[in-house]
């Protein structure tokens, strides 16, 4: 329980039930925090915000599960298509050479990155699950190089609060800073020892393994730091923070 004191957690955590002029103080501390999805007050409302803020209160630095390469799943789920358009396939067809990972947003050094510069930095690898909400899951080892790598040369301002990311099917959504400098939280181009597949989202993914399936982006090419999510379209009809 680092900053925030226990008595303060507890009294937020009594306002919650409390009603709604508690509710009001548990949202002004938690707000102050650092603890209120962005999605609070949607139909998830109340609860949802308690279940962010005990997360990040008490596994702000926690690890997803890692397997061993024994219990790589044989045949793993590749989920939807491929981005509709001519500017995949032509970019597939060159071997994505053209292809480039947007960041700006509040940054000191906005830019891009070709795969082969991806590829040129410190590499990572983890053998985690993808779970999907519906009910599926597969395990797969993922490499790449972890975001907090690409934040660095980016330099990222401090009153950044969240990673938006953008893909080539139109998807979009977004992580806190705690997900986005998260060790495991990778940039991944490559799949159980070979190059991500399309049906996995190749070229390039993020794979957020502390979260939902449905937060790991795929077809990823763009990341813009922000300090809000107020008027961006994010995609999932889910609850945004999908913590497991
Ligand atoms: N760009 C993009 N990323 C996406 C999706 C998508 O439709 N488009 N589906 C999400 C969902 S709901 C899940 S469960 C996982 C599935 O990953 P897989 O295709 O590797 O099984 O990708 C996620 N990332
Ligand atoms: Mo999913």
């Amino acid at each position: 329980m680092s900053r925030i004191s226990r008595r303060k957690l507890i009294k937020a955590g009594l306002a919650g039930t409390a009603g709604v002029s508690g509710i009001a103080v548990a949202a002004r501390i938690a707000g102050q925090h650092g603890l209120i999805p962005p999605d609070f007050g949607g139909i998830y409302g109340c609860g949802h915000t308690l279940t962010y803020a005990a997360q990040r209160l008490l596994t702000r630095n926690s690890n997803a599960r890692e397997f061993r390469r024994s219990q790589i799943s044989k045949t793993p789920h590749p989920k939807g298509k491929p981005p509709k358009g001519d500017e995949f396939p032509r970019l597939r067809a060159d071997g994505f050479r053209e292809w480039r990972l947007k960041v700006d947003g509040m940054v000191n050094r906005p830019g891009s990155f070709s795969m082969a510069e991806l590829k040129s930095y410190p590499t990572r690898s983890q053998i985690t699950q993808v779970i999907c909400e519906e009910g599926w899951s597969y395990i797969a080892e993922w490499t790449g190089v972890p975001l907090s790598h690409i934040l660095n040369l980016a330099g990222v301002l401090p009153q950044a609060r969240y990673a938006i990311y953008y893909a080539m099917d139109g998807w979009v959504d977004a992580i806190d800073m705690d997900d986005a400098w998260h060790a495991q939280t990778l940039v991944a181009y490559g799949m159980n020892s070979g190059d991500l597949p399309v049906g996995h989202g190749g070229p390039l993914r993020l794979r957020v393994p502390r979260q939902l399936g449905y937060k790991g982006l795929k077809f990823l090419n763009r990341v813009t730091l922000t300090d809000t999510l107020k008027g961006v379209r994010l995609d999932s009809e889910y609850s945004w923070y999908a913590g497991i």
